[in-house]
């Protein structure tokens, strides 16, 4: 069964970025609540995975062998509709969506707690980066394929019980690192080439769309400090002191989250209007040299 109108789509690789650019652009769920006018996220950047490069296997070692390939994903997706079909070719489409300059240089004030703007970023854009990936496994099917959103489905869990702290079986930002999009920083945080404050989404299908080389040959490679030794300005913007030299410590930032910043908000009396269950933070992922594209050289901050 040949899932693709190729005569239809001759470039899908385009026709997916472009597709994805113009939902962000005109979607009516990109706007920024108690801000008019205010859009959550800027132009995605867009990368494309082979589903069955080694390295999706390689992740069942360096995450936990609960992390699930791109093709168990789409397998597991085609036995729920039982249609005994075996996707020849499995591809991942991976996005990165950007906060607004206005987001990032509320942030940039900040130095305990995230701005009202980030909160509703996480909360509100999340919502907008689902609505998105939904939106694509739609328009895939309509072109005749089949496709999943791994972290929609009933399967995806955050494992709390790893020695390294809490993991997904859908790591978004190991899939966006497969798909060419960038590489992790000292904070954890993922940069790309429209920075590290964004989020990240993606959905796998049997498209044959041609893989985004990996611009990069390690998974540290876009961090100045990684790659000059230079930088660690995350280190300092980081109020939980849950980031040093020797990397990200999880507990003391899922606790300042959770736990810390609540109270510090209060206390401040700023705490009306923040959204969810946790305000967010991400002092990290802004007023530092990677914040809005993979840095040049360390006193960069656009
Ligand atoms: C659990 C979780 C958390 C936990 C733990 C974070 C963590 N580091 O894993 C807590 C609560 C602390 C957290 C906090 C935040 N989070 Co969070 N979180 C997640 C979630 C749900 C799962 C993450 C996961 O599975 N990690 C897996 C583990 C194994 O990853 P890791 O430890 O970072 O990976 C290391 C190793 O694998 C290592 N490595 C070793 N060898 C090799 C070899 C290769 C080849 C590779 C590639 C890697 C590698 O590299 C990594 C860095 O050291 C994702 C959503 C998702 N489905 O992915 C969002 C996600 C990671 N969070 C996100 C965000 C935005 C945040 C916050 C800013 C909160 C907020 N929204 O305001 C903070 C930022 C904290 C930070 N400094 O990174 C974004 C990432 C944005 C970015 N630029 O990186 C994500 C992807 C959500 C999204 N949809 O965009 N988060
Ligand atoms: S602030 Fe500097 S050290 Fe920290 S992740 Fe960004 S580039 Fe790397
Ligand atoms: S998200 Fe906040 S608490 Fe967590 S590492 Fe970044 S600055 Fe620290």
């Amino acid at each position: 069964m040949s899932a693709v109108h190729p005569k239809t789509k001759p470039n899908l690789a385009q026709f997916f970025e472009e597709s994805i650019k113009t939902y962000i652009a005109g979607t009516p769920n990109n706007v920024m609540p108690a801000f008019p006018g205010e859009r959550i996220w800027d132009g995605p950047a867009v990368g494309f995975a082979d589903g069955d490069d080694p390295l999706f296997k390689e992740y069942k070692s360096i995450i936990g062998d609960f992390h699930v390939t791109p093709r168990e994903a789409l397998e597991m997706h085609l036995k729920k509709a039982a249609c005994g079909y075996q996707p020849e070719q499995v591809r991942v489409i991976s996005w990165a969506l950007p906060s607004t300059r206005e987001t990032r240089q509320s942030m940039r004030r900040e130095t305990q707690v995230s701005s009202l703007r980030w909160n509703y970023t996480r909360w509100y854009g999340q919502e907008a980066n689902a609505r998105l990936a939904r939106h694509l496994v739609a328009l895939v099917e309509d072109m005749g394929g089949h496709a999943v959103a791994p972290e929609q489905e009933s399967w995806f869990e955050v494992k709390r019980d790893v020695p390294g702290g809490p993991a997904s079986r859908w790591s978004q930002r190991h899939i966006a690192y497969a798909a060419g999009l960038g590489t992790f920083g000292l904070s954890d945080g993922f940069i790309s080439p429209v920075g590290m404050a964004i989020r990240l989404g993606s959905i796998v299908c049997d498209l044959d769309i041609p893989p985004t080389p990996r611009a990069y040959p390690g998974h540290l490679d876009n961090c100045l400090f990684y790659r000059t030794g230079n930088c660690g300005k995350c280190i300092k913007r980081c109020p939980a002191g849950a980031i040093s030299e020797a990397g990200h410590d999880k507990a003391k930032c899922s606790n300042y989250q959770s736990r810390v910043m609540p109270v510090i908000l209060q206390e401040m009396g700023r705490d009306h209007g923040y959204v969810g269950t946790y305000r967010g933070c991400g002092l990290c992922q802004t007023g530092v040299p990677c914040e809005g594209r993979i840095p040049r050289s360390k006193d960069e901050i656009d």
